[in-house]
């Protein structure tokens, strides 16, 4: 019998200019390493490795000021954007393996050109909504979101290179879990515009299956938009995700980040997810792989395992069943 629940495409992004630490780009071969891929198979899921993403950098002739490493951002960004388009054209789910966060707008890039309107579920300690006027780092994983979304596009100056990205998404249609290191211009944008953000209080108020259904209402109240779900592993506790760039204490459990993707598995919506800013080289190598393991179990509810368990892939007959 065909019990294949799911086909995925997984594309590795070893990208990781848009911040300062090395390491972040090694996150695809770690994750890899690990057995992300037969994670996936071993419960059904029929997944082909669309391997790392590869560009050449066009220099845009001129410095855009605080925007660090600009050019390759944007000659790998395409790259990204191409490879998703190609995954979920093929008739896929995509997973996108990070590598630092600013690849978000690859991916969310190439999602809105192979299935067009979209809902973005952005789990993260951080809004990411920083343009190059109010970034106090000028680090590219900080401003993702704020290149993607219409209602920011006047806040940007002119983009070289970066002619292949429209800013398409509605700041409506994007909702947060886990804030909890929100700058103070990103805070003015999400009150201004009313943006759907559950941070780190709200789930602890309201429980987080409750938060994860009532963002997914509000971004794709039909489930008729095809979802997108940006992961940053730094969402989590330190104490359960040490390995990465910009840990802040105080985070969501791993069971309440397996929860939301199960949840967000259950709700039939999931066009491509990103699992991103696993850092190996942070930390010692027990750090490593604990973090590796609470992204392995993240990705799987994604995907559809539960945790209660499997049935059977009935690869033979066993007697007496
Ligand atoms: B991540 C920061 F200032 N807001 O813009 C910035 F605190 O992808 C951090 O969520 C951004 O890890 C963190 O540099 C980006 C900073
Ligand atoms: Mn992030
Ligand atoms: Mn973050
Ligand atoms: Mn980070």
């Amino acid at each position: 019998s065909d019990q294949s629940t799911c086909r995925v495409g997984v594309v590795g992004v070893p990208f990781e200019k848009g911040q300062r630490n090395t390491g972040v780009s090694r996150g695809p071969e770690v994750l890899r390493a690990a057995g992300v891929i037969q994670d996936l198979s071993s419960f059904g899921c029929d997944v082909k490795d669309y391997g790392d993403v590869k560009y050449e950098v066009v220099p845009a002739g001129k410095q855009l000021s605080n925007m660090r490493e600009y050019d390759d951002f944007a000659a790998c960004m395409e790259k990204v954007s191409s490879s998703v388009k190609q995954v979920l054209s093929d008739g896929r789910l995509c997973l996108s393996l990070g590598g630092d966060h600013s690849m978000g707008v690859g991916t969310i890039d190439g999602h809105y050109q192979a299935k067009g309107d979209l809902a973005v579920l952005w789990i993260d300690a951080h809004a990411d909504i920083n343009t190059s006027a109010t970034s106090p780092t000028g680090n590219l994983h900080g401003m993702p979101v704020a290149l993607l979304v219409k209602e920011l596009a006047d806040y940007w100056p002119y983009l070289p290179n970066m002619d292949w990205q429209v800013p398409m998404l509605s700041i409506k249609n994007i909702a947060y879990i886990g804030l909890r290191s929100v700058d103070e211009y990103e805070r003015l944008i999400l009150e201004k515009f009313g943006v759907t953000a559950y941070a780190m209080e709200d789930v602890e108020r309201l429980g987080v299956h409750e938060v994860t259904q009532r963002a997914l209402e509000a971004i794709n109240p039909n489930g008729e938009r095809s979802l997108h779900v940006s992961f940053d592993i730094d969402s989590l506790d330190p104490l359960e995700a040490p390995s990465t760039g910009t840990t802040e204490r105080g985070g969501l459990s791993l069971r309440e980040g397996v929860h939301i993707m199960e949840t967000v598995f259950a709700s039939g919506t999931l066009g491509a997810m990103d699992l991103v800013e696993v850092n190996p080289l942070i930390g010692s190598e027990k750090d490593v792989k604990i973090t590796v393991d609470a992204a392995r179990q993240v990705v799987r509810a994604g995907f559809g395992y539960k945790r209660r368990g499997m049935p059977p892939l009935l690869k033979q007959e066993i007697p007496g069943y």
